[in-house]
């Protein structure tokens, strides 16, 4: 090609480039400005500015220019992409901006609504069962007295007039750690403990706690449970007494117009024994489902403190005497609240709980 056209070639050349350049910066822009999203933009940025784009091409295509004109077209190559790039950068903060503006506005708090109820837990219904005895008798001048859940069978049986062999053991049979430790049948063995403390005194305490008997599980029966049992020791404990006492509890527990009824029973640890019942709450005596028609409902045992139990914790059964009683927690819940099952006490289900939250005693 002669020198002449090949320069003619050349300038052509340079001049299609540059207008090539400015049309790709038009457009370029033309479309950052265009851009509506950051994902937009960023294939607008791909598109003229990466690897495979037409300015990259441009750049590819200098080495057809004269050694004199490539680096003008260099620099302008420069001057396009870097004022691109620049046109990018605003764009791309105007619409992170406005990115987090809208979520911003999308997410806006309004301070006006009703806040969302926290969800307080309720005392169980065993807790209240307990906490309201506990209540009552702390009022009549009672102390609360606790001991251990693991218990020696001294305190368990012995010091209760039950001694090894005694067939009334078999029906408080228990998990024996070993031959004389075993986790206890009542609380006895706390008021047992309390009396030898004691050495004489008079006595005015209620026992709550946990319990264990070998019993297989069903609706009304479980290998654990909770007690709270009564003692009252000193001069001149009659009877009468006890009476009263327990005329108080069931009227406190399940209303002002109870009646009770006391049975003769028989425990080891008290002489006479009784089993209290309490006129039925649903029907008031006429008879109906609670109380199998026979207006009564069985709540709880008592009775007067063996002698034999006074002597064996250094009691004098002739100068002092006393009388106890014994509760069952999950029974009086049962009736109190209509829970037909024994083990929904213990399978911690929210669903059976949160049903107590107000009903308030
Ligand atoms: C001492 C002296 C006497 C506690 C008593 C009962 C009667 C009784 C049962 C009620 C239901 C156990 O939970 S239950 O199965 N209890 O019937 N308890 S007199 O007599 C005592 C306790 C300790 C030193």
């Amino acid at each position: 090609m002669p020198f002449e056209q090949a320069g003619i070639y050349m300038i052509k050349e340079v001049f299609y480039m540059e207008e090539q350049l400015k049309q790709l910066e038009q457009e370029a822009l033309a479309k950052i400005e265009a851009a509506a999203n950051l994902k937009e933009l960023n294939d607008v940025r791909v598109a003229y500015l990466g690897k495979k784009g037409p300015i990259t091409d441009l750049l590819k295509g200098m080495g057809k220019l004269s050694a004199e004109e490539r680096p003008k077209m260099g620099a302008l190559v420069n001057t396009v992409r870097e004022n691109v790039t620049a046109v990018l950068e605003t764009k791309a903060t105007v619409l992170e901006e406005a990115a987090i503006a809208e979520k911003l506005a999308s997410e806006s708090i309004d301070v006006t609504l009703p806040g969302r109820a926290i969800k307080v837990g309720n005392r169980h219904p065993l807790t209240r069962v307990i906490e309201e005895i506990e209540d009552l008798f702390v009022g009549m001048g009672y102390e609360i007295a606790e001991g251990p859940e693991v218990e020696k069978d001294y305190y368990n049986f012995e010091a209760l007039n039950l001694p090894k062999g005694h067939p009334a053991r078999d029906m408080q049979d228990s998990f024996y750690i070993s031959e004389e430790i075993l986790l206890r049948t009542h609380t006895s063995p706390v008021q047992a403990r309390t009396m030898e403390a004691k050495k004489g005194e008079s006595i005015r305490i209620i026992c709550p706690g946990k319990v264990f008997r070998r019993d297989n599980d069903d609706a009304t029966h479980s290998h654990q449970f909770m007690q709270i049992e009564g003692l009252v020791i000193g001069e001149n404990i009659r009877m009468s007494d006890l009476k009263g006492t327990l005329d108080t509890l069931a009227k406190k527990m399940f209303g002002a117009d109870r009646e009770i009824r006391l049975r003769p029973s028989f425990f080891p640890f008290t002489e006479p024994s009784v089993e209290m019942d309490i006129s039925c709450f649903k029907c008031g005596g006429a008879g109906c489902n609670v109380c199998k028609g026979t207006g009564w409902i069985e709540i709880l045992g008592a009775g007067m403190v063996h002698p034999n139990v006074l002597e064996m914790a250094g009691y004098d059964p002739k100068k002092v005497s006393g009388f106890a009683f014994g509760i069952g927690a999950e029974r009086i819940a049962m009736l109190k609240y209509g829970v037909d099952d024994i083990r929904h006490f213990y399978t911690s289900d929210t669903r059976f709980l949160s049903q107590f939250e107000r009903t308030e005693a």
